[in-house]
């Protein structure tokens, strides 16, 4: 397989982590891919332009991270990181869209105001993205208490809290959090988050 990837991009992580967290990462080569390059050929791969893109053995092509992470986990039987169809699944999936909204308000945000001509970045905008932001923080550190051990929410909210440290780090997300905060520093040390540290784009 072969994943085409930026090393800053959050949503790459979270099939890299993924992937280690299932043992998989061995049969996939990176591919790095320079996204907004007008002559980068990712297109031809995924027509939206986005990494992650995964390309199968078989000739196929998966995009968007949900469905590459899902693949994945499809291959091996342990560990389970989606539980069958039924409450846990449904709780389990809510909360990785509330992650996956974290990374596209807070990946949102950076567009706007590092790709767009200084005269266009709206502020009400990227304010608007940083309240969906902070509402979706206050929802998980309401529901510490019931996370699992380990699932494909809890990875990609380790992921998107990642992400908030690195673009955004001057606007600390753990005053007022301390259950997310504890829960944070224990899990981001998984050897499949420390592998995986962003790192700007060269
Ligand atoms: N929903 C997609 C989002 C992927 C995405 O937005 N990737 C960014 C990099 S962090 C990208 O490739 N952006 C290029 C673009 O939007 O044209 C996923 O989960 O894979």
């Amino acid at each position: 397989m072969r994943l085409h990837y930026s090393p800053a991009s959050p949503y790459v992580r979270k099939v890299l982590a993924t992937a280690i967290e299932l043992g998989l990462d061995g049969g996939i080569a990176l591919v790095p891919t320079q996204v907004w390059d007008p002559d980068s050929d990712l297109p031809s791969v995924n027509p939206l332009g986005k990494v992650p893109a995964l390309e199968l053995d078989d000739g196929g092509v998966l995009y968007d991270s949900p469905v590459i992470c899902e693949f994945l986990a499809a291959q091996v039987a342990q560990p389970a990181l989606y539980p069958p169809p039924g409450p846990a699944r449904w709780t389990m999936l809510r909360r990785a869209a509330l992650a996956d909204g974290i990374l596209d308000a807070a990946v949102g945000r950076v567009v706007e105001e590092r790709r767009r001509p200084q005269e266009f970045c709206y502020q009400g905008w990227c304010e608007r993205l940083s309240a969906a932001v902070e509402r979706a923080l206050d929802v998980f550190e309401a529901e510490m208490a019931e996370l699992p051990a380990l699932d494909y929410a809890t990875l990609t909210l380790a992921v998107a809290l990642g992400y908030l440290d690195f673009r955004f780090a001057e606007r600390d997300w753990r005053p007022g959090r301390p259950a997310l905060a504890a829960w944070n520093a224990d899990f981001s040390g998984r050897p499949s988050l420390v592998r995986t540290q962003p790192k700007e784009a060269g």
